[in-house]
């Protein structure tokens, strides 16, 4: 198929998802077409994929340049001139927006292509649902062809916020198991622990959802049961400054590195020995996903999707939002006893499996056939 493809270009979160689901894709013989405002960070070059960047006007009278249209303006010019079969937007606000409108425009120019859209977090949970977006978000949410969620908690929050007419298909998030398995960095770890120190980590985008106050309490928690350990923190975003104060304030910062935006993940997730995703709302917790994939432990929050991840006492523990006492009593356990945490990565890696790319990809190659045929050979 010839798949237009929509994302933010972000480090983690929806981004990484369209822009592997991209890789696969093309893997597979697809040809894609990637629009977003910028390269995504995972977007490597291949014969199957271009990228397409989306060029927005400026103009003095516009105080808020209306992305929404330029990008629906591309889309159309993609559609006609690349000829392609269907459009997956990744993230509502404002994608599915744009895609009705294109769509709209290219029904006039006499072409219909469909629209996919999957949900990934905030764009429900938060943004979308705001009252300054809602009913647009909600129409154009029910008017793709096709829409997907990443986690049986998102459709449902999707249900609970929004007026919609529309099935949801779960389609979860995946995972690339041979770029994501530990491999052996033992000079990288000796750096790092001169001392064999446990290493604690955590990835995100630094933003208060994700709680980075919460990771570092957790460690000085550790670290006051007398456990030698290092936390590595990897990302960046608005929260930064605020940990870096608060590990100067508990007197931890030897014992704490900011490693800011990392390409290479995995790296750090090699030599990690329990990873830490505290956050306050998360649909699925890629994250989580991708420390499991390396065979680490993972302690979450119960929130949101992440029970759907992280199985407790099977790959890692779930404590009740802003319960650091849970979240360190299970991290020293787990730091403390070999036969447990062995255990827990075996689980974890096992678990991840199930999300393997491969599965999942598939799923939405099988969505965009059922959503093909129901647009254009309808009845
Ligand atoms: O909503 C965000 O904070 C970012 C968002 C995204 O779309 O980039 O992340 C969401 O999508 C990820 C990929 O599907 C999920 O793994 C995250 O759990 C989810 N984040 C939240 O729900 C906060």
């Amino acid at each position: 198929m010839n798949i237009g493809i929509v994302c933010y270009p972000t480090f983690g979160g929806s981004g990484v998802v369209a822009t592997e689901l991209a890789k696969v894709l093309a893997n597979k013989g697809h040809k894609v077409h990637i629009l977003s405002y910028s390269r995504p960070a995972r977007l490597e070059t291949s014969a199957n994929i271009s990228y397409h960047e989306v060029s927005i006007n400026s103009y003095p009278l516009f105080d808020y340049p209306p992305y929404a249209l330029a990008l629906a303006s591309q889309m159309v010019n993609l559609i006609e001139y690349e000829n392609l079969d269907l459009l997956h937007v990744h993230y509502a606000l404002p994608h599915a927006t744009s895609a009705y409108l294109a769509k709209q425009i290219m029904i006039e120019k006499g072409k219909t292509v469909p629209i996919v859209t999957t949900l990934h977090g905030t764009d429900i949970t938060l943004v979308g649902k705001d009252p300054s977006y809602k009913h647009v978000v909600e129409f154009s949410i029910d008017k793709s062809d096709g829409v997907t969620a990443v986690s049986e908690y998102l459709k449902k929050e999707t249900y609970k916020n929004f007026d919609l007419k529309k099935d949801i298909k779960v389609i979860p998030n995946f995972i690339d198991l041979e770029r994501f398995k530990k491999s052996n960095k033992s000079h990288f770890k000796k750096a790092i622990c001169p001392n064999g120190e446990k290493v604690v980590v955590h990835v995100s985008n630094f933003r208060k959802v994700k709680r980075v106050p919460e990771v570092i309490t957790v460690f000085a928690k550790i670290l006051e049961h007398g456990i030698e350990a290092k936390l590595l923190l990897a990302g960046d975003g608005p929260d930064r400054q605020k940990a870096e104060q608060q590990c100067r304030e508990m007197g931890i910062c030897e014992h704490v590195r900011f490693l800011g935006k990392l390409d290479e993940v995995e790296e750090i997730l090699s030599i990690a020995d329990l990873f830490l995703i505290p956050s306050g709302s998360e649909t699925f917790g890629l994250a989580a996903l991708e420390a499991m994939s390396c065979s680490v432990p993972v302690i979450s929050s119960d929130i949101g999707g992440l029970p759907e991840v992280n199985v407790e006492g099977v790959t890692g523990y779930l404590c009740d939002l802003d319960d650091t006492e849970c979240m360190a009593k299970h991290a020293v356990n787990i730091l403390s006893d070999e036969k447990l945490h062995k255990r827990l990565s075996k689980n974890a890696r096992k678990r991840a499996e199930k999300f393997n790319q491969e599965t999942i990809v598939k799923m939405y190659e099988d969505f965009y056939k059922e959503v093909n045929e129901k647009v254009l050979q309808p009845g």
